[in-house]
């Protein structure tokens, strides 16, 4: 079984986290991020993540992913009667609130330069694409990141921290819970900012039940 993967990517960063806490033993292949080729060879598109299962199944979709890792590695579980509605909610909680990408993206680069995908080609495809689609630059992301955290993003962090209370998104911990904490964890990559109380905490107890850390 093949897994390629952007490290830095919160959508891989998912599957990640659930390949890690069923223990299923994978080839590990970070692509850089000006390859194309090897994505759209799998599966049409320059999008990871994707899994070749190794049977003839190629598949690509973090949430689609997860839930074919579960079918076929059941034990540990990662979905429970209650998963679906928590599933829902945590894969839109990070990445609806605005402005999130503008002050997460421009710091992926530094934290990940050693990790194959931010070669020469991919730092230059990723910092030109995503500053291009702005039509601004990572430095002045970066200026104004910590108003940009304070208005919007604290907040909904502010809130989700106080309905997880120290505990899981559902019950226990399930599959929820993989796609909330990598969802979360580029905005710990921010330097200048206050993360709310337990959001942090949150994060490392997913890291430490998966036995995966995300950076
Ligand atoms: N809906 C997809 C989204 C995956 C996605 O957007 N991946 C990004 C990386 S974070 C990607 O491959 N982008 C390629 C590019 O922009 O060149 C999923 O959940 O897996």
């Amino acid at each position: 079984m093949k897994f390629y993967h952007y490290p830095h990517c919160p959508f891989c960063q998912r599957v990640r986290l659930a390949l890690a806490y069923k223990g299923v033993e994978y080839e590990d292949i970070v692509v850089s991020y000006a390859d194309i080729d090897t994505p759209t060879s799998l599966i049409g598109v320059k999008m990871l993540p994707i899994i070749d299962f190794g049977d003839g199944t190629v598949m690509a979709e973090s949430l689609d992913l997860v839930a074919e890792l579960d079918r076929r590695f059941p034990d540990p579980a990662l979905y429970f009667s209650e998963t679906n509605a928590d599933l829902a909610w945590a894969s839109r909680a990070i990445m609806s609130i605005p402005g999130w990408f503008d002050v997460t993206l421009p710091h992926y680069l530094e934290a990940y330069a050693d990790f194959g995908e931010f070669d020469e080609a991919g730092t230059k495809y990723f910092q030109e694409g995503k500053e291009a689609k702005r039509d601004v630059t990572f430095e002045q992301l970066k200026a104004v990141a910590p108003e940009r955290y304070e208005a919007t993003i604290r907040p909904a962090l502010a809130a989700i921290a106080e309905k997880l209370n120290e505990g899981f998104v559902g019950e226990s911990f399930s599959a929820a819970d993989c796609v909330l904490a990598a969802d979360m964890f580029g905005i710990t990559l921010v330097p200048g900012i206050e993360l709310p109380a337990g959001i942090k905490n949150y994060i490392e107890s997913v890291e430490g039940v998966c036995g995966e850390t995300l950076l």
